[in-house]
């Protein structure tokens, strides 16, 4: 009796896979600089140090993560500026510095940044795969995440096809009954992706196929992926917050930013106004700023653009030449010396 319940205990086990997992979240194929955003989820709170891993396509010399640790957690930390549970890893920007533990958020951009030196042409727009292992092999086991992508063209890449076939050995994809791997690949559709798309995870889904993923519009490093927006087909922007407070600050760079969400590429004019309707402050035209989420920028306590406290009125405007549509938007902006 006490056999039978041990492996009963022993299947059941190996019937539930951990339930921490470091995942491929988003991917880019189609942009001068493709990145692959990784996301760690778990259902308690922890943490792993992804620096010697790599995120590869396998083709071509690819490297390690970062020379020194760098931690995801499965919670945002507070003391961070960045989410804690993702990284967004480029593929080939080796003269940038990564952000490690100790080195922060070097470029300010709310987000954590890797940079890698890895196969120059990488990620492949037309097909392609992007593993997480634990060497640069795809033979020997290792895979923690996979994902297979392709445009069906009917004639896979006998290299990718082969990256495929190990990772369905080893469980990490989905074997294609057609015998045809391409088709139980992500679809990128004809032409691939569009330089503004991204290869989107569905929520924490990890069923190791396709179906785990969509083709989004939008790109979100280092934030939740967005697969489904709800909008009025005449909006080209929303505004995420509506009012916003700046104090100066000696940590922070004395700028305050605006951030917006833009369902569709736009050029976009920022202008700030006194309440009694005098332009104080113009920004130069931000153009063909992509779908996703952007942020506006204002230093109202910085040189000489220093202005006193009070309150403001922020105008923002966006047109698509492309549709012929425009859009705008008011916000208010409160200066104060103290919190
Ligand atoms: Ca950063
Ligand atoms: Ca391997
Ligand atoms: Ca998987
Ligand atoms: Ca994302």
């Amino acid at each position: 009796m006490k056999k039978i319940i041990i492996v009963i205990f022993i299947i059941s086990i190996s019937a539930f896979p951990l339930s921490s997992k470091l995942l491929i979240n988003e991917v880019v194929t189609a942009t001068g600089s493709d990145w692959v955003e990784l996301y760690f989820q778990s259902s308690k709170k922890e943490s792993i140090d992804i620096s010697g891993l790599y995120v590869t396509m396998y083709y071509g010399r690819n490297e390690n993560l970062a020379a020194e640790p760098v931690t995801l957690y499965s919670y945002n930390r507070i003391e961070t500026s960045y989410d804690d549970r993702f990284a967004v890893i480029h593929l080939t920007e080796p003269r940038m510095e990564d952000e490690s533990d100790e080195k922060g958020d070097l470029n300010g951009n709310g987000v954590l940044d890797l940079y890698c030196n890895n196969y120059y042409n990488s990620l492949w727009n037309s097909e392609g795969v992007v593993a997480v292992d634990t060497d640069d092999d795809p033979s020997n086991g290792g895979v923690i995440d996979f994902v297979a992508y392709s445009n069906r063209d009917g004639s896979p890449n006998k290299s990718i096809e082969s990256y495929i076939d190990y990772a369905v050995s080893f469980n990490e994809w989905t074997q294609c009954s057609s015998g045809n791997p391409q088709n139980c690949s992500v679809d990128t559709g004809d032409s691939g992706l569009k330089e503004y798309m991204s290869i989107s995870r569905v929520s924490g889904n990890d069923t190791n196929s396709m179906n785990d993923f969509v083709i989004t519009n939008f790109q979100t490093p280092g934030r939740e992926n967005i697969v489904n927006v709800k909008r009025s087909r005449r909006r080209l922007f929303r505004c995420l917050r509506n009012k916003i407070s700046l104090f100066p600050s000696k940590s922070s760079s004395l700028s305050g930013r605006v951030p917006l969400f833009v369902y569709e590429s736009c050029n976009i004019k920022f202008r700030i106004f006194s309440v009694n309707g005098m332009k104080v402050y113009e920004e130069p035209l931000y153009r063909y700023v992509k779908p996703g989420y952007f942020s506006l920028k204002w230093a109202p306590f910085a040189g000489n653009s220093f202005r006193p406290t009070g309150l403001y009125i922020g105008r923002i405007e966006a047109v698509s030449r492309e549709r012929s549509i425009s859009d705008s938007k008011s916000i208010i902006l409160i200066l104060s010396r103290r919190k």
